[in-house]
């Protein structure tokens, strides 16, 4: 028998407000990991974030823990070559990763290929990697650079929601053609949920939506 509406939007209200106690709750960052060898003990669910150096990551790692310095935000783009890794609940229910960005301007062909590297071993062997947001600024959407971050997702077979980030910093009519635009982009890609998020670490928005899609990742 199909689950009515009305069972589903309690469900989804439960998934929120579930989701709000434990971003608002106990976020602690755990290690960083320059390399694999340094992953911690595969004991838990992760989602990962990545995007662009200065896509926001940071800034929305801190908007989803209600935080204002969990991640740092840095006006130094590139500088971190590690993943990042935050423990969320008490006992921990998921880790959030905070991978390396990427598409920086005058990295040395060695940074790029460890970045490479890094990324995709990661990608392909981590088994309790459940999802991973990928970050793209709205006023850029997706580029050449991101497309690359897509394949390897796609490759690795790691399902991946595209994010929009900066939303307020653009008008209503060009946010909405970014958002077709990237909504295109994603059906190229077997690996991308078909679904866009709109979010704005400035002026929290998106960001309950996005902390309870991140716990349903989490709980897959
Ligand atoms: N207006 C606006 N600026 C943002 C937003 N998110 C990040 N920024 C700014 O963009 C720059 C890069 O942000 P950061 O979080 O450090 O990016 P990261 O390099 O991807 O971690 C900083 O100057 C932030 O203040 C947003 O939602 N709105
Ligand atoms: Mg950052």
């Amino acid at each position: 028998m199909p689950r009515s509406a009305q069972a589903m939007d309690e469900e989804q209200q439960e998934l929120a407000e579930r989701a709000g106690r434990l971003f608002s709750g106990r976020v602690e960052f755990l290690k960083s990991a320059p390399a694999l060898k340094f992953l911690p003990d595969p004991d838990c669910p992760e989602i990962a974030f990545c995007g662009r150096s200065n896509v926001g990551k940071s800034s929305l790692l801190n908007a989803l823990t209600g935080r204002k310095a969990i991640a740092r935000t840095s006006v130094t783009p590139g500088r971190t070559q590690e993943l990042n890794f935050f423990e969320v609940g008490e006992p921990t229910a998921f880790r959030l990763v905070d991978m390396p960005g990427y598409g920086f301007a005058k990295a040395p062909p060695k940074v790029v290929e460890n970045w490479r590297k890094l990324v995709r071993d990661f990608l392909r062997g981590r088994v309790p990697l459940k999802r991973t947001l990928l970050l793209v600024d709205s006023r850029h959407g997706v580029k050449e650079v991101d497309r690359e971050m897509m394949r390897m997702l796609d490759e690795a077979a790691v399902g991946y929601r595209i994010v929009l980030t900066k939303a307020d910093k653009i008008k209503a009519s060009e946010l909405d053609a970014v958002i077709a635009a990237t909504g295109v982009e994603a059906k190229k890609h077997p690996a991308a949920f078909p679904v866009i998020h709109v979010t704005s670490s400035e002026k929290k928005m998106g960001i309950e939506e996005l902390r309870a899609a991140v716990l349903a990742d989490a709980e897959i």
